[in-house]
């Protein structure tokens, strides 16, 4: 069953404290928006439980106002606290099954993947409703050596199931990850150290629409 909430396509923000130049994860989130971006999710690695139970409870009501999906990354006890449309979990994280049964039936589940292995067994998986790919390029915002274009082609056309593709994407290089027929990429880093999140979101967004 993969028709919960619908995954939009474009592009895929993702909030990233230790890249945002000291602007809180709410601005950076607003600015996403602004730039026409249509799903978000909040992934704060570095702070306690309950800031981020905060910070996650007013990005959600932002979310929601504006029409805009909200996931929330790893904590599966802050998306059903704050009411989050869905989860993304890592490969180390609970089980897709398990986290399943704890979110019900109507939220979203994302899976973090890494390998054709791990992509396959996902797209096999009725509980993962979409999946990252990545890092395609080398990136230092998160601990993963790069998979390349290989595991994107692979993806492409073997996983029908929708994908995020992610990891050192940048705006010099997304248009290789496009070509290759991403329908939704991401992009940390890139969104949230801009000095106009809000242009560079709406720039890389239309790309989705030419
Ligand atoms: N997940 P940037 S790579 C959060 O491969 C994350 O699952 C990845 O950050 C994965 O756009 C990554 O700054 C970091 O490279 C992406």
């Amino acid at each position: 069953m993969r028709n919960r909430i619908e995954i939009p396509k474009g592009i895929y923000g993702i909030t990233g404290d230790n890249f945002s130049n000291g602007r809180s994860n709410y601005f950076c989130v607003e600015e996403m928006i602004k730039g026409g971006i249509k799903i978000v999710q909040y992934r704060a690695k570095t702070k306690d439980t309950r800031e981020k139970v905060k910070e996650a409870r007013e990005i959600r009501e932002l979310c929601r106002k504006n029409g805009v999906v909200f996931i929330v990354n790893d904590n599966v006890d802050i998306a059903l606290l704050v009411d989050a449309d869905g989860v993304h979990i890592g490969q180390e994280d609970m089980h897709p099954d398990d986290v399943r049964k704890l979110i019900g039936d109507n939220k979203i589940i994302g899976l973090s993947t890494h390998s054709e292995k791990q992509g396959m067994e996902a797209y096999k998986n009725p509980n993962v409703d979409y999946i990252g790919v990545g890092p395609i390029f080398p990136t230092t915002t998160k601990d993963t050596t790069p998979v390349g274009l290989g595991y994107l082609e692979y993806a492409v056309k073997n996983l029908n199931l929708p994908f995020v593709a992610i990891g050192g994407i940048k705006a010099h290089n997304i248009d290789s990850i496009i070509a290759k027929g991403a329908q939704r990429v991401s992009l940390v880093s890139e969104i949230v150290g801009a000095e106009s999140i809000s242009k560079i979101s709406k720039k890389l967004q239309e790309k989705f629409s030419e």
